[in-house]
């Protein structure tokens, strides 16, 4: 057994373990892997990581690169993808058929990874792609298979648990309400919508996903105990799925590789050069600035966001604004003075700052300037705004967001806005009451004291001793 480092400390005198990532496509899935691969770099495990080029979108090749960069010792193990065939052309999310390429290619990772060297203690992929992975890993290479898992713990147990309850409901896709055993009753409207159509893509992957994960090594999760305890505690119980794998929970990422980095040997920080956005957030009052932003893939209707304009615009408030237009950034050729509508960025001028870029969130979340995050409710969104102690204005549009913006609620650090959905042409939500919510919450006291404890206690679960650090210790002694 390799000798286990504690955080930020190399390996010394045993051999590291070698691990070798599978990651899946889409950013939400790509940040949280590039950030535990820096972790566990930073703690001297080796690494290699099999990358599918082109990617699906700039954002991803601009974050591979940037880890590449950063550390050179990890291996890149390039993965030829083979043509999707017809059959899978009624799918138009340029995700969905990415993971669906990934997933008909998987038979060719076997000979990819038996050729590394040294011989991979194990592999680590996303979920997406687990029930074409895990038995690459197990029937073929026989080493172990674990997966990272880059939602929450609820999304998670959903997942585990959606294959009996289809058998239990005789069904082929969501029909009702879902009983989690350990979890609780999850509304019919919460889990991802696509869910109630048995022929999407989506369902299928979905459905094999939940089943294959039960032979998973071990599930690394996202989260940290103090964040959701019940879920973790039914889920590690065998309450959900009965002898379930181990659970580590080993977030949150965004904080693990920055704190790995600043004791390790090798300081690896990305270097963003002096960026406007920055600047202009630290010529404003302290939380005072609203950010917007709806994740690395959703553009909202145009009519939707104009509304959004409106509210920020009648809000009074400072804000910081990023307006997608395409799913895909390659594809994004609007003026933005066009899509925010008649002369919206003059009116706004000096107040709020408006933006189609990429933006480092992170950066923009840490700053003291900001004082409420309006998001859709991605894992990632989330978990950065609670570690800076940014509350939230949950607003999930689809996929696991609801489920997610659950969690949000009950952990008491920002509001959900149930009612505001993106579904149907009605249900457009108003400037006017996107104006009064922002004000009501940017006054939340209660709600700012609680996201201040849950930083604290994500501070605390990353630090020498703390939760994650051990989850992360546990993890490594199980590989040789
Ligand atoms: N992100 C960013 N700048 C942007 C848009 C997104 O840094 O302009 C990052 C964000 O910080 C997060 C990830 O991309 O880490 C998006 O993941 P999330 O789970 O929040 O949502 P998704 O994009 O998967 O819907
Ligand atoms: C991305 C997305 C929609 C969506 C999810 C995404 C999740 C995550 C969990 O990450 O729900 C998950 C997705 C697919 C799968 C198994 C688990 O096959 O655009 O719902």
């Amino acid at each position: 057994v390799a000798a286990v480092p504690s955080s930020g400390e190399q390996v010394r005198g045993a051999p590291a373990p070698h691990l070798v990532f599978v990651p899946s496509a889409g950013m939400g899935h790509i940040q949280p892997f590039c950030r535990f691969i820096t972790a566990l770099a930073n703690m001297g495990v080796e690494i290699s990581v099999v990358t599918a080029l082109p990617t699906v979108t700039e954002a991803e090749a601009d974050h591979f690169a940037g880890l590449f960069a950063a550390f050179p010792a990890i291996r890149r193990i390039d993965f030829n993808l083979l043509p999707l065939d017809d059959a899978t052309v009624a799918e138009t999310d340029p995700f969905f058929l990415r993971w669906e390429a990934l997933r008909r290619s998987a038979h060719l990772l076997g000979p990819l990874i038996a050729g590394a060297a040294p011989r991979a203690s194990a592999i680590v992929t996303d979920v997406t792609l687990a029930s074409h992975v895990i038995p690459v890993a197990k029937n073929e290479l026989q080493i172990p298979c674990h997966i990272l898992f880059i939602s929450c713990t609820t999304m998670l147990s959903f997942l585990a648990y959606f294959p009996a309850y289809l058998d239990s409901a005789n069904a082929d896709h969501l029909v009702g309400d879902v009983d989690v055993p350990g979890i609780g009753r999850v509304p019919v409207d919460y889990p991802p919508q696509l869910l109630r159509d048995p022929d999407s893509l989506f369902t299928k992957q979905f459905i094999d996903n939940g089943r294959e994960i039960a032979r998973a090594d071990g599930l690394l999760v996202n989260t940290f105990d103090a964040l959701e305890p019940e879920v973790l505690a039914a889920l590690r119980g065998g309450k959900v799925v009965p002898g379930f794998p181990p659970v580590y929970a080993v977030g949150l990422l965004n904080l693990m590789s920055t704190t790995t980095a600043a004791r390790g040997d090798k300081v690896v920080e990305p270097v963003h050069g002096a960026s406007p956005i920055i600047g202009w957030l630290g010529e404003q009052p302290a939380r005072s600035v609203v950010y917007v932003a709806f994740g690395s893939r959703i553009a909202a209707a145009l009519e939707q966001i104009r509304e959004i304009g409106a509210g920020l615009e009648a809000s009074g408030c400072r804000f910081l604004w990023v307006v997608k237009t395409t799913v895909v950034d390659r594809q994004d050729t609007a003026e933005l003075g066009d899509v925010v509508g008649n002369g919206f960025l003059g009116r706004v001028q000096g107040r709020g700052l408006v933006t189609k870029e990429w933006v480092d969130q992170e950066a923009v979340l840490r700053h003291p300037a900001v004082g409420l995050f309006i998001s859709h409710s991605g894992w990632n969104s989330v978990t950065e705004s609670a570690t800076h102690g940014v509350p939230i204005l949950a607003w999930p549009m689809l996929g696991d967001q609801r489920l997610i913006a659950t969690v949000v609620r009950s952990g008491g650090f920002g509001l959900w806005m149930e009612h505001w959905t993106w579904e149907k042409e009605e249900s457009i939500v108003t400037g006017a009451e996107i104006a009064e919510k922002v004000k009501e919450v940017m006054g939340d006291e209660a709600i700012s004291a609680r996201v201040a404890e849950v930083r604290e206690e994500a501070i605390k679960a990353v630090a020498p001793g703390g939760s994650t650090h051990r989850s992360i210790q546990q993890f490594l002694s199980t590989l040789n």
